[in-house]
């Protein structure tokens, strides 16, 4: 049997070819016989290209229809795929690029200057453009290809998908991802949250990450189908399309947004069945206030990168099955449990470490054994990072992180990375980059810098050497300059001391 993720998809695909498989914000209708057509010649041309299965794709392109195409292509070849924040700076691709050795780079044409020396630099034998009206050199080429009408065939354990995530050494590190990780995690999901062949899922969020492509595209895909595409998330124009959908995938930040616009309740939720919030924590009063203004339990879940999804709330059950402040119940066949520093079990209720094991959970970092070994237990379960615990219902809460990671409008950023990029400026001493609770990104970047003595540091300029090197999320949105750092008797940096001086800046 064919274990590529493609050929599970093709499956589902309804024998009607011309039924719709996504529509977009202009009106613009792709079926599902234009889908497989389109991927069928993206992928004859990888293959065209002597791009063998098993080598990389990279793809740092702005949300379309034909980036998702892409990633179907790049299924269909059996190739991996390494899907890139399109927020990253030329600094950043340069690592991803050296790191995984694509035979292909497909990107936007903005960044043509400075990619074609970096190809050159690395290697990678092929660079296309691809922009966000679908069109560039990629779509060009594609377009004359012959198609390739069979599915590459793979293995469970063959590699899918490298989703490069940082780290709290501020170096980033590639999550391998498997067809099996992944087609687990979508079966599961597409019958845990009951979708229903009517089913209509308003897809606002970036496609180079798990919530948008592994979990919001991949059960339209099982489904067979039937999205609203919006290329960037905009609460007006995400009013304008609910009424025509039924689920509705987000960050917690989108629904802080919508709940900002007047106009939203629950007449233009009438035919929405589910909402489903991830990636970050929801807070308790967005989720009652989003009850008391549309009827809808907001359907919490929790997931990783490395992991896939790992608990949801259920979607059956008495209405208050879906508990707000908890992350669910493990997803069937996904293994949680709770550990102590210690390597013991924690009792029910008690707050500790969250692990996790099952086919959703990733088999390693892309070149590093090391880092293997110190992220999974010796009986094979992943360390999350997370902290929490689970009460006597069986149900997760997630109370904090040990890893030092701020979450910002559901991006991660790890502060080592940017501290590493402060402390070499002239003038400083050294850094502690902190999160801080903010209305509208849930947490929000900023830095605390020490100066040299007698040395004058400006916060603007601070700020503009950061956005030349990095994301814009990345880019701490306050700098305070100080003598020194609160520090612990071990001379350690107290973060939560900062956390809390600093707590009101964005609230
Ligand atoms: C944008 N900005 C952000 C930001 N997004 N700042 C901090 N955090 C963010 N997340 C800044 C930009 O730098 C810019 O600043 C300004 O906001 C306007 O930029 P924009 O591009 O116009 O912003 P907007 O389109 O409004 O984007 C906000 C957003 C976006 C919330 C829609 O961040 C988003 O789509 N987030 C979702 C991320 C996601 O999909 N995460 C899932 C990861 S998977 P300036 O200074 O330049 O003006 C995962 C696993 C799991 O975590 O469990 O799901
Ligand atoms: P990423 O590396 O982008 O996949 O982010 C994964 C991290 O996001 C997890 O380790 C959690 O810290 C966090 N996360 C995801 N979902 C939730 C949630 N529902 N509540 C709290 N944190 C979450």
């Amino acid at each position: 049997m064919n274990e590529n993720l493609y050929a599970l998809f093709h499956s589902r695909f309804p024998a009607d070819k011309s039924k719709t498989f996504l529509e977009t914000e202009n009106g613009r209708v792709i079926t599902v016989g234009e889908l497989e057509d389109s991927a069928a010649r993206y992928a004859g041309h990888i293959r065209a290209l002597g791009v063998a299965p098993g080598e990389r794709v990279a793809v740092q392109v702005e949300k379309s229809p034909e980036a998702l195409i892409l990633y179907l292509a790049c299924l269909r070849a059996g190739v991996i795929y390494l899907p890139l924040n399109s927020a990253y700076r030329e600094g950043e691709i340069a690592y991803f690029l050296g790191d995984a050795e694509p035979k292909i780079f497909i990107h936007s044409s903005r960044d043509s200057d400075w990619v074609a020396p970096i190809c050159t630099r690395l290697k990678v034998p092929y660079h296309f453009t691809l922009n966000e009206d679908g069109r560039g050199s990629w779509a060009e080429n594609a377009a004359d290809a012959a198609p390739m009408l069979d599915i590459a065939p793979r293995a469970a354990d063959d590699l899918a998908a490298i989703l490069y995530t940082s780290g709290t050494t501020g170096r980033s590190k590639g999550a391998m991802i498997t067809h099996r990780n992944l087609s687990s995690n979508a079966l599961v999901l597409h019958k845990y949250w009951g979708f229903k062949p009517d089913d209509v899922l308003l897809h606002v969020l970036p496609l180079f990450h798990v919530h948008g492509l592994f979990v919001a595209a991949h059960c339209v895909l099982l489904n067979g189908g039937r999205m609203i595409f919006h290329n960037k998330f905009d609460a007006k124009a995400a009013l304008a399309a609910l009424p025509r959908a039924t689920v509705f995938m987000g960050v917690p930040t989108l629904y802080v947004r919508l709940l900002a616009e007047p106009s939203f309740g629950e007449s233009l939720c009438k035919h929405m069945r589910l909402f489903v919030a991830g990636s970050a924590p929801l807070l308790a009063e967005t989720f009652n206030e989003f009850k008391q203004r549309t009827g809808h339990a907001i359907l919490e879940r929790y997931g990783m990168t490395e992991t896939g999804m790992i608990t949801s709330n259920p979607l059956e059950g008495a209405p208050e099955s879906r508990r707000g402040g908890t992350v669910g119940l493990p997803l069937p066949g996904v293994l949680v449990r709770v550990s102590n520093d210690d390597g013991s079990l924690a009792k029910t209720g008690e707050i500790g470490n969250i692990q996790v094991k099952g086919d959703n959970v990733l088999p390693g970092y892309w070149r590093l054994p090391e880092k293997n070994k110190e992220e999974f237990t010796n009986d094979g379960y992943f360390k999350t990072g997370d902290v929490g615990f689970i009460d006597t219902d069986g149900y997760v809460s997630i109370v904090g992180r040990s890893k030092d990671l701020v979450i910002s409008g559901g991006y991660n950023v790890y502060p080592k990375e940017i501290e590493l990029l402060i402390d070499e400026m002239s003038g400083v001493v050294e850094s502690a980059v902190i999160g801080l609770p903010h209305t509208d990104f849930g947490e929000a970047v900023a830095a605390v810098v020490v100066a040299k003595p007698g040395q004058t540091l400006d916060e603007n300029a601070i700020i503009k050497a950061l956005k030349s090197k990095l994301a814009n999320f990345k880019v701490p949105k306050r700098i305070f300059i100080v003598v020194d750092l609160p520090r612990n008797a071990m001379g350690k940096v107290q973060k939560n001391e900062l956390r809390k001086q600093y707590a009101a800046t964005f609230a």
